[in-house]
This record gives structure tokens, sequence and C-alpha cells, in this order.
């Protein structure tokens, strides 16, 4: 299969996170698409493309005007107000404050478009995430002239990122971008397979109450884990869309064993709904050596995660997400593409 990644992707370099109390190093870095990169070319699996550029329109039919205007405009804002390094967000519009009021200050809009303080915005992060979401609609495109897989080497990731806000290292939900686009584009049914360890919930609150998008995601108990206000398995769509969205939360130390009976019934649902297109919001964070994971995966797993997929039979993308064990990244996420390819 076709993988497709651009240069510019990289220029999103956050230096430090907040988390779990304290400014740690950031995890979501340039060098995690850099060794998947080189495991790509290492294990040949086939052709490595630049995105096309696309124009904004694909972004504005999943996220807000205001919310891309803002990501666009950000950086200037910040620096005139004097500020030098990268932004964190910290006060939120929750609940008993104002909703209606239409905040200028840099430090108001940046609460008012995000979910966390968690991830980092830079000088470089628009450029960045427009070209990780360029990358997700080449790969679309492809599927659309008939390729049967594509590897989008997505990099910042998109599925925690919603119609109007960023967070958990996502700005550009680009998944749910190329989805669209595949829907605006001739197919009438996708389905979003979300196998990140951690709940998609950007994507699924953006399609939840939509029948012609399907969200199936496996992931840590919200309960226990990050994104902690969605994701539970009660959650199944509102109303065209009730039934059209799943979730198999799983308890901290989840295994191979524990995970693949939630993957087969989440296969016999892509089975029932015969998609046109799956897209797998490919997550390499369940495996077990994961910094800010708790899941258990061996390497070996994401083989046996790809084969599983080609059985589904349908034309498939794959779009990085998460997975910050560096230096086990290229091969877990190479791992899943050749079981896939067979
Ligand atoms: C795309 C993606 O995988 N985003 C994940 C965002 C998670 N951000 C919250 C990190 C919280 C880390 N807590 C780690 C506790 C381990 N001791
Ligand atoms: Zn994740």
């Amino acid at each position: 299969m076709k993988t497709v990644f651009s240069d510019s992707q990289l220029s999103h370099a956050p230096i430090q996170e907040i988390s779990d109390g304290e400014l740690k190093p950031a995890v979501e870095i340039p060098s995690r698409a850099e060794i998947v990169l080189k495991t790509v070319k290492e294990r040949q699996i086939g052709e490595i493309v630049a995105p096309e550029e696309f124009p904004i329109r694909p972004i504005h039919r999943v996220h807000s005007p205001d919310y891309v205007s803002f990501l666009e405009g950000f950086w200037g804002k910040w620096t005139a107000a004097g500020r030098t390094k990268e932004a964190f967000p910290f006060v939120w519009p929750i609940r008993s404050l104002r909703k209606d009021v239409q905040v200028d200050h840099i430090d108001g809009l940046l609460g008012r478009y995000s979910m966390d303080a968690g991830t980092p915005v830079g000088e470089f992060t628009y450029q960045a995430a427009r070209a990780s979401t360029d990358t997700a609609l080449t790969a679309a495109k492809m599927i659309l002239d008939g390729e049967q897989s594509a590897f989008a080497l997505c990099r910042p990731p998109g599925h925690h990122a919603g119609y109007d806000f960023f967070g958990g290292y996502c700005f550009f939900n680009n998944a749910a971008v190329a989805a669209q686009y595949l829907r605006d584009y001739g197919l009438n049914r996708i389905a979003i397979l979300d196998v990140d360890y951690h709940h998609g919930n950007g994507t699924q609150a953006l399609f939840y109450d939509r029948p012609d998008i399907l969200f199936l995601s496996i992931h840590a108990d919200p309960a226990q884990e990050y994104p902690y206000f969605l994701g539970y398995a009660d959650e199944t769509g509102k109303h065209a869309g009730t039934g059209f969205t799943r979730n198999w939360p799983l308890p901290l130390g989840t295994d191979w064993e524990g995970y693949s009976p939630a993957l087969e019934e989440a296969c016999r649902w892509l089975l029932v709904y015969k998609p046109d297109a799956l897209l797998v919001s490919l997550g390499l964070d369940c495996f077990e050596r994961d910094p800010i994971s708790g899941f258990k995966f061996k390497s070996e797993d994401f083989t046996r995660l790809g084969q599983r997929l080609a059985k589904v039979g349908v034309p498939t993308i794959f779009l990085l997400e998460g997975g910050y064990a560096v230096d086990a990244l290229g091969t877990n996420c190479l791992n899943v593409l050749e079981g896939f390819e067979g």
C-alpha cells in the first residue's frame, strides 16, 4: 500500500506538556513520524507520496470556520501579546460561566477552543495540522481512485479534536475530515474503527447523530483514563444516528486475549454495516511499553490486529493517531500494515 506523508508535519514540535501535576517533556513529538517513515522505507510496503494541498473547504465540512481561523491566526495573536514560547490553555467557559460572550483575549480564546491543558500550541501548529489533514485527504482520494488500501502517516493526530476544539495532541480531526470527504465524493456508508488506546471523543461527537458514518471504538475505560468524559458503553448514538456508535471500554491492564473479543464484535458490526470504506484510527498506544498508557499489547499483537482487519475485506485507510513508545512505534505500526497486507 502507498504511504502519504509530508515533512511539514514535522514542524509542530512541542517541548513540554502538562500532565500528572508536572511540566514534562512532550510525548507527541516529530521523531514519532520520523521512525514510522523510516520503518515504512525499510520494510518496503510501497511508494511514499507527498500529500496534495487541499483548499480549506473539506476542513470546514467538519470544523467550525471560527475555530479554523483561531488556529490560523493563533501565533500572531500570541506573540503580539508578548509571549514567545508554546501556549497552554488554562481557563474554560464551563457550566456556570458565560458561553455567550465573544472573548478576544488570546488566553480566553485558548480556553474557548480547547478541551485540555495537555496540548501545546506553537508557531507551526496550524501549518503542520493542515499538512496532516492533507495527508488524510490524499489517502481518501486514493481510495476513490480505486486503491484497496492506503496509509496516512498523520501527525499531529486527530481523533480527540472536535467541531470547535483541540485537545489530546489533536487539532484537526483527520479521520473525520477524510470520512466526510468520502461521503461528499460519492461513497454512501463509511465506517471508522478507532483502535487508539484513548477514546476518540472528537470523532464520536462529530458523527453521533448520523447513520452514514459508523463509529466503533475500543479503548481504555474512560472511568479510569483520559478523556474521562466520553467513551462509555452506553453511548450508542442519537436521533438518526441511534445504533451507529459503539464503544468497548476495557480495563487497564488489558492484553491481546482481553482485547480480541471486543475486536471480534467490532468486526461483526462492520460485516453487518457493509461500509464502502473503512477508516482505521490507528493508535499504537495499546503497546505494553507505552509511556502514558496502560494496556499490554506485544509487538506481535499488532500483526494480529492487521490480519483481523484484512478479513473484513473492505477498502481501508489507516490513519496514524497516538503511540508514544517511539523506539517501537515503527515496528508496531508496520506490523499492523504488514499483517493487513498478508
Ligand atoms: C492521540 C492521543 O493518543 N492522545 C492522547 C492524549 C492523552 N493526554 C493525556 C495524558 C495523560 C498522561 N497521564 C499519564 C499517567 C501515566 N502515569
Ligand atoms: Zn491515544
